[in-house]
């Protein structure tokens, strides 16, 4: 199935209860997957490091719902989410993770450098806000090669305070690039509190003052991300100017697996903790009168489909010592290659 829930039919309407049943159950393919990615690294079978994005998954499901799969995403350290909704293979992702041949970068990159050009996706990125400027290129590229294809960009509030991020709103707003912004504002940055370090006020106002619109919605209300992201991409696409997106949301777990996030005020993480996206979603459907039938598959879909490929991964060989020699542009010295051949 195709995790990218997109309905052209949608603009200017409500999607219909099928279209939001797949939406539902792709932010549930989304946790279900990380909740097995930390499993898998607390058990030794994932190395490095397992960012999740729990708690987030209104923000991808909802923004690549707007895109086209020929419209490029680069994401972030926490992109499993941004992956899966742009429509990678979750089962070559899951495969990725525990290092496997037919992962999707052949189980050589892992997490963090999870990318599938075939769906758009530039990939995953260890350096925050750099891969805003890999979006910058590929929305640069679109312009010369006279496509109409966009790129957008996820990033963290983090990223807000990174220079690339600047010279990236700067120079899609002064070329006029086909490039939307999408900040993913969970309040944090690693183990900071992002407004304690950040000056002026807020994300919307920086990427303006460099002369790119910005708009922000409830990065937990999926119909609404949906709304205003499908609206700006429109934008995007039709004006060849960058726009800015500023989308609310929460981190439900740590910076990544092992962080128990203990830096974090109590009684606020209490308060946040009660607004789940998946939750939410699942209200607004029962609201609509979806039958709880059709809501539980969704979840249970999801969870037996993950299941799956953990399994898959946990057989699958590891890559042959030598591809450690492929796709990479450096290969040191020539006479080593041999020992592997
Ligand atoms: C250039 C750079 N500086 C520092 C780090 C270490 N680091 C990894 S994630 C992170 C926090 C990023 O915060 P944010 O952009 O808000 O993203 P979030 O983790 O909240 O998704 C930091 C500081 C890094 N990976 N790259
Ligand atoms: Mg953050």
């Amino acid at each position: 199935m195709d995790q990218r829930v997109a309905d052209p039919r949608e603009a200017g309407r409500p999607p219909s209860t099928d279209v939001r049943l797949a939406r539902l159950r792709t932010m549930h393919l989304i946790r279900a997957f990380e909740e097995a990615a930390a499993e898998g690294f607390f058990a030794g079978a994932i190395r490095g490091s397992v960012h999740q994005s729990i708690g987030q998954e209104a923000v991808a499901v909802g923004v690549c719902a707007a895109l086209r799969r020929d419209d490029w995403l680069a994401s972030t350290h926490r992109g499993h989410g941004h992956a899966i909704a742009k429509g990678a293979d979750p089962r070559a992702m899951m495969l990725e993770l525990f290092g496997r041949a037919g992962g999707t970068c052949g189980g050589k990159g892992g997490s963090m450098h999870i990318a599938d050009f075939g769906v758009g996706m530039l990939g995953a990125n260890g350096v925050v806000a750099d891969g805003v400027t890999l979006a910058v290129g590929a929305a640069h590229a679109a312009i010369i090669k006279g496509e109409d294809r966009i790129a957008a960009a996820m990033f963290g509030d983090g990223a807000m305070n990174r220079g690339p991020l600047l010279e990236a709103l700067n120079w899609t707003a002064a070329i006029g690039l086909p490039m939307l912004f999408v900040c993913e504002d969970n309040g944090y940055a690693a183990t900071t509190r992002t407004a304690d370090v950040t000056a002026g006020p807020g994300p919307m106002a920086r990427a303006e003052a460099l002369g790119v619109r910005a708009e922000g919605a409830d990065g937990n209300d999926l119909d609404a991300v949906v709304t205003i992201a499908t609206r700006m991409v429109n934008e995007v696409r039709a004006e060849r100017r960058p726009a800015f997106l500023h989308l609310r949301t929460y981190r439900r777990r740590g910076h990544f697996a092992p962080d128990k996030a203990g830096y974090r005020d109590a009684a606020e993480h209490a308060e946040r903790m009660k607004d789940d996206p998946i939750e939410r979603y699942e209200v607004a459907l029962r609201a609509a009168g979806v039958p709880d039938a059709a809501i539980d598959a969704a979840a249970a879909d999801a969870r037996a489909a993950v299941a799956g490929y953990v399994a898959d991964a946990e057989v699958a060989p590891f890559p042959p010592l030598r591809e450690a020699f492929t796709d990479v542009q450096d290969l040191g010295a020539p006479e080593e290659l041999a020992r592997f051949a």
